[in-house]
């Protein structure tokens, strides 16, 4: 075909991937070329149990699809990276100095003390519009501050921006996912000093900001002789917050819709112009994320597929096998009323037994605990969409937006039942799909930029509609079990 491609990197907390995207005239293609497991290592740090990410061999991976992805596509022009939001690494002269933590480590509780100690949850939100999350950057590193890993430092780095930092030399800060630091200014799109200064951090060591959509660099040559590439191949800023590139490929044809983006976490929000920085938005834990093109993705996190993938984890720790489309099939046969737990409780952040602390939890709430796994997997899925249909009518109270659609993209939207238990709860006819929206909206930016597409996000999202129509799940009250 004569279609022009670029490569997408995207690395979610549970995998990454690695996609060839097929830009052509009035369609667009995807191709995944490499898919490699992703997820936190347990190393011993003076008796305790520290979370990290295992960050140089997902490196490896990238740069092994990366060789796949320039084989298979010699005329290969660019290449975007994303990931999940966060979590940074440290570097000195260039040198990294430690592991990267994974957010799901708990040194960041005492830290969240120290640096409301500093600067108060109001305080912050009036800065920075973000939700509280203990694992905002901010919060990690203060808790960095504290160990006098800081002093070490003299660069911070998102993980997408060290990624494209390996990759050509250049350390630049991504906004989409500078966003997620609670280091930038709402108002100005900027680090905001002052406050980086208030919490005890050195300014220099955020980079410079780009917008998705820049040209950051060329692979460096030792990167091109590795993948065996024969040809210039460029890195482009794209929204480098996962989210935000999803964000971007959710196929919207109308003005009023709310958005889930389903994966390891489930966002639901809707997409504004400028920020909502009400009391009451802060109550509810709306958060003000940095979209591409300047727009605000008002939304809330929900515990997401965190909840069932790691009761799979545990169960296969106890030597049960499962088979997931079983599990699915079983749980969408279930009649009994199952619990509608609090999906959002933050028992549930760390990794572990997650079937014991459901079944507990549920027990405290006075609410039936879950007797089977079958049960167990249909009381998460309802309270999954309990907690969507809770965070679709909250962004619309709050944004002042009416929502009339309900767009499911990335991997819940393969979840049938989770699809249509979401209909069911809001009320409201849910879209689902595309499965790979990240990638998608990873790919766009980059053929943007490279001027393979034009236009506003809307034009944008309307090439997504045509290349992957979404499947439509309409609310059906019978299925309701509250
Ligand atoms: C989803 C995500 C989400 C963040 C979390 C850390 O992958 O980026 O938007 O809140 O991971």
């Amino acid at each position: 075909t004569d279609a022009a491609v670029v490569a997408a990197v995207d690395l979610g907390a549970t995998s990454g991937r690695v996609m060839l995207g097929y830009i052509g005239q009035n369609e667009l293609r995807l191709r995944p070329v490499a898919r490699f497991p992703n997820g936190p290592i347990r190393l011993n740090e003076g008796g305790r149990r520290a979370l990290h990410w295992n960050i140089v061999e997902l490196y490896r991976c990238v740069l092994a699809g990366l060789t796949t992805a320039a084989a298979e596509e010699p005329g290969l022009t660019s290449i975007g990276v994303d990931s999940w939001a966060v979590d940074y690494a440290l570097l000195r002269q260039g040198r990294m100095q430690q592991l990267p933590y994974h957010y799901r480590d708990d040194r960041n509780l005492p830290a969240v003390e120290i640096a409301h100690a500093v600067a108060g949850p109001s305080e912050l939100y009036a800065a920075n519009g973000l939700q509280f999350l203990p694992f905002n950057s901010l919060y990690q590193l203060t808790a960095d501050l504290t160990t006098g890993a800081l002093d070490l430092a003299d660069q911070f780095l998102l993980v997408p921006d060290l990624f494209n930092y390996w990759l050509t030399g250049t350390a630049a800060a991504e906004r989409t996912n500078a966003s997620t630091t609670g280091l930038l200014n709402v108002h100005t799109g900027d680090w905001d000093t002052p406050l980086i200064e208030r919490l005890g951090f050195d300014r220099r060591m955020f980079p410079p900001l780009v917008d998705a959509g820049t040209w950051i660099g060329s692979l460096l040559p030792d990167v091109s002789a590795e993948i065996k590439s024969h040809s210039p191949i460029a890195v482009t800023a794209v929204g480098s917050h996962d989210t935000a590139s999803a964000v971007v490929a959710v196929p919207a044809a109308r003005e009023d819709f709310a958005y889930i983006s389903c994966g390891t976490w489930g966002l639901v929000g809707v997409e504004l112009d400028s920020p909502v920085l009400s009391t009451a938005g802060r109550a509810q834990n709306f958060t003000n994320e940095g979209g591409v093109d300047g727009r605000v993705r008002y939304l809330h996190n929900v515990m997401g597929l965190w909840l069932l993938s790691e009761s799979i984890r545990t169960w296969e720790h106890e030597g049960q096998t499962i088979v997931l489309s079983d599990l699915l099939r079983r749980a969408e046969a279930v009649t009994t009323p199952v619990a509608v737990f609090d999906a959002d409780d933050q028992q549930f952040l760390a990794p572990g037994d997650m079937p014991t602390r459901i079944r507990a939890h549920c027990v405290e709430n006075d609410l039936p605990a879950p007797r089977s796994n079958a049960e167990l997997v249909r009381s998460i899925l309802e309270s999954l969409a309990d907690a969507f249909a809770r965070g679709v009518e909250q962004a619309s109270l709050l944004s002042g937006r009416t929502v009339g659609i309900v767009h499911m993209v990335g991997g819940g939207s393969q979840n049938r039942l989770l699809c249509q238990l979401t209909a069911n709860r809001t009320g409201l006819p849910v879209l689902a799909g595309p499965v790979e929206a990240t990638a998608i909206g990873n790919v766009l930016i980059q053929a943007r930029a490279q001027g393979l597409v034009t236009g506003s996000l809307e034009e944008l999202r309307g090439l997504v509609a045509r290349s992957f129509s979404p499947e439509r799940y309409l609310p059906a009250c019978t299925l309701v079990s509250r």
